[in-house]
């Protein structure tokens, strides 16, 4: 087999890109490890930055985002018993997020995929990358090996993909931090009880509340690193949030039945360079954001609209300039939004440990926001995305 871009992974990242080279006229191949099921249904990210709702749309994927997605215009903090709204357009010359869940976007993109994109292959595997100069991926799809020639690779594998492994060592820097809790994440079949996403900061630790529908409610809880979903009884993680979610104002939470039940490891990680050769990789496969700042899917759609513009670039004129600054185009960004995601983080979840003096700290910093409007934008900026590229 042989393809213009050679494409590992049909996550968020991946599929995207596809799209965006076949409205370019260029043709992909999608290699994808698990099946099409596993892809659509795996609960993750839930905003969408306004950046990425607007490319979603262009490439022709926002119709039905359109019409069942949520547009918020702000989220609340609350802390020490108290609520802060920041609101986002307010602050920011009108910008806002949308509430669409991961798995939406990635229905959506298969469906056009399939519909007229190029072939994207579930149950295939990729097990290397081979000569960065002219690549290979060797993969195994229904039992054989196969080997898809390409002139350019996109490495959209995710965390614990193979993409990254044909970098070598000696040209490659990690940067790494991993936080001493996780959060435990549920799907519960109970209206939002507040319209907006709700960022808790409490002693016993960080709660939030986001939704994926009007009848469907999305709530983690900060736990220790290690921490099995099983733990957690039902009826113990409801009455755990509605402690950590409190109010002075008599605020309600409404419980349902828990349908579904998962932790996440928390980490931040980047990888430089983000391109070896032909070699290049976006998303997840590059860089991890602990979750606080809903930035991790925004940042993989940063990375794919880098590159395609990139390769639309050097096939209109012939020049490599802007694929030879794919990596620092996208690093820039990309530290931006490790550092909004760190600084989210380290305000909201209590550390294990933490002397009074920290926790005072975390509390001034709440009380910043809520009373600097110049801190407020700070926060809102950040929340609604840095520009692509
Ligand atoms: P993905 O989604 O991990 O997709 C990678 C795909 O590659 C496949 N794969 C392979 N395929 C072929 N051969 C191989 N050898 C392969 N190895 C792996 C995998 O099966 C998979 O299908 O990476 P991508 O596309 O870069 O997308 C990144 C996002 O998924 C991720 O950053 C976000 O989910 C992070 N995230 C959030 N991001 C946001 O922007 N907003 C949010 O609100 C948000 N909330 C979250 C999140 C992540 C969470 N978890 C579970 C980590 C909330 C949570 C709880
Ligand atoms: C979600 O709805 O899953 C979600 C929302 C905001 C975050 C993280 C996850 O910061």
């Amino acid at each position: 087999m042989r393809t213009t871009v050679g494409i590992i992974g049909a996550g968020p990242a991946g599929l995207l890109l596809a799209r965006l080279l076949h409205d370019a006229g260029i043709d992909s191949v999608v290699l994808e490890s698990r099946d099409r099921a596993y892809v659509e249904q795996r609960q993750r990210a839930g905003i969408l930055e306004q950046g990425t709702v607007d490319v979603l749309r262009a490439a022709g994927a926002g119709e039905r985002m359109d019409r069942e997605g949520l547009p918020h215009d702000g989220i609340e903090l609350r802390f020490a018993g108290r609520r802060h709204r920041v609101d986002f357009p307010a602050l920011t010359g009108g910008r806002s997020v949308t509430v669409y869940a991961q798995t939406e976007v990635c229905k959506d993109l298969i469906a056009l995929q399939l519909r007229d994109g190029g072939p994207l292959l579930f149950e295939a595997e990729a097990l290397a990358v081979e000569d960065t100069d002219s690549p290979r991926v060797r993969f195994r799809h229904e039992g054989a090996e196969g080997v898809l020639e390409c002139d350019y690779v996109v490495g959209c594998d995710g965390f614990w993909g193979v993409a990254r492994k044909a970098i070598p060592a000696e040209l490659t820097q990690v940067f790494e931090r991993t936080y001493p809790f996780g959060w435990l994440g549920i799907l519960a079949d109970v209206a939002p009880s507040h319209d907006e996403l709700v960022y808790a900061r409490h002693d016993r630790g960080f709660a939030l509340l986001s939704m994926r529908s009007p009848s469907v409610s999305r709530l983690y809880l900060q736990v220790p690193a290690g921490t099995e979903a099983e733990e957690w009884g039902d009826e113990e993680i409801w009455d755990e949030l509605e402690r950590r979610f409190e109010t002075a104002d008599g605020w309600r939470l409404e419980r349902g039945p828990i349908t579904q039940k998962s932790v996440t490891p928390m980490r931040s990680y980047v990888h430089e360079p983000m391109r070896h050769g032909r070699l290049f990789l976006a998303g997840d496969a590059a860089h991890i954001v602990p979750p606080t700042g809903a930035k991790g899917l925004n940042l993989a759609v940063g990375d794919v609209v880098t590159f395609a513009r990139a390769l639309v670039h050097r096939e209109e004129t012939g020049s490599a300039e802007l694929l030879d600054a794919y990596s620092a185009t996208c690093l820039r960004r990309v530290w931006q939004a490790e550092r909004f995601s760190y600084d989210m983080t380290t305000m909201l979840h209590r550390v294990p440990g933490a002397t009074p003096f920290e926790d005072r700290l975390q509390l001034a910093r709440l009380e910043r926001i809520a009373g600097s409007r110049a801190a407020e934008t700070d926060l809102a900026e950040g929340y609604t995305g840095f520009p692509f590229g």
